[in-house]
């Protein structure tokens, strides 16, 4: 059973209004169980509602995008067969970014590959994890690093400083998800923002310019007008290091659950030229995923 205070993910999206380019690339979105075939890990801090490869795919499909990058949910842990039953299905039109602990081997890791998965997940958020001890995180990526995989990095601003050299010393492409979550009540201006936007300049650094409705505090009446200049900054600065995507089903949100459509259209906002949406939306996460 989903938790009490769980909010299922919108049941009638509107359709966007900003058509995307073609072949655009959802690059951060979950697959939830279905928990009667992929059961939720004993592990997990939340307990979410089903959602499933085949409505995934389908909401992809009536946004207008092409492909989806699957990161694996916390509520799975380091199990990652609901993530590779949903690559498998896809055909090759998604990719997947897993959660694995120092004991995977290669011939797990092999397999993985073979199904779409091209790096993992190292997840500092402490309401979602249990902390990993640095050497483990070092371990793994030194194990997936030949494979050509990345490591895809969920932290809050407060907690980036003390990272900075850990960060900097792995051996992969790092990628922030959701702008490292800053603090928008203080401004793109703020220590912790700058602090991002300084290694947002070494070029192993990606980020996914995701997540308005998660970090803000204005809402969606106001299309999260405190958010869009950070995504804006971010996109304007580092156009080849950007990536975009819906989050759904958009995990723990408690203030509301954002139309996804709307999501889409909020693109246009931070980036308003075809170039822009192009680089954001197919060339750079064609470029991580998929050319290889
Ligand atoms: C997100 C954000 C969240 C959750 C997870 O794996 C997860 O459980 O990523 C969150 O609660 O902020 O990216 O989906």
């Amino acid at each position: 059973m989903m938790d009490p205070d769980w909010l299922p993910f919108h049941p009638n999206p509107s359709k966007p209004k900003f058509k995307v380019p073609s072949g655009s690339v959802d690059a951060h979105c979950h697959v939830f169980g279905p928990a009667a075939k992929f059961p939720f890990a004993s592990t997990r801090k939340y307990t979410p509602c089903d959602a499933s490869k085949e409505q995934l795919f389908e909401l992809r499909d009536f946004l207008g995008f092409e492909r989806s990058v699957i990161v694996q949910a916390t509520c799975h842990g380091n199990n990652n067969d609901a993530l590779e039953d949903a690559l498998i299905y896809s055909g090759g039109m998604a990719r997947g970014i897993a959660s694995v602990d120092q004991d995977i081997d290669h011939k797990t890791l092999k397999r993985l590959d073979r199904a779409g998965v091209r790096g993992v997940r190292f997840n500092f958020v402490k309401r979602l994890v249990d902390s990993t001890p640095k050497d483990v995180f070092e371990k793994i990526s030194g194990m997936i690093a030949d494979y050509g995989w990345h490591i895809v990095v969920y932290v809050e601003a407060q907690d980036l400083a003390e990272l900075v050299p850990f960060l900097s010393s792995l051996p992969t492409i790092v990628v922030f998800d959701h702008m490292a979550r800053p603090d928008v009540t203080k401004g793109i201006g703020s220590k912790e923002f700058s602090l991002f936007l300084k290694l947002m300049e070494n070029e192993k650094f990606w980020c996914k310019t995701t997540c308005p409705e998660r970090l803000s505090k204005n809402g969606p009446d106001t299309n999260y007008s405190d958010v869009v200049p950070f995504m804006d900054m971010l996109v304007k600065n580092f156009s080849n290091r950007v990536l975009w995507g819906t989050d759904w089903p958009h995990p723990n949100m408690k203030s509301h659950m954002p139309d996804d459509g709307k999501l889409v259209d909020i693109i246009e906002l931070f980036a308003p030229d075809m170039v822009t949406q192009q680089k954001l939306l197919v060339d750079n996460p064609m470029r991580l995923y998929w050319d290889r």
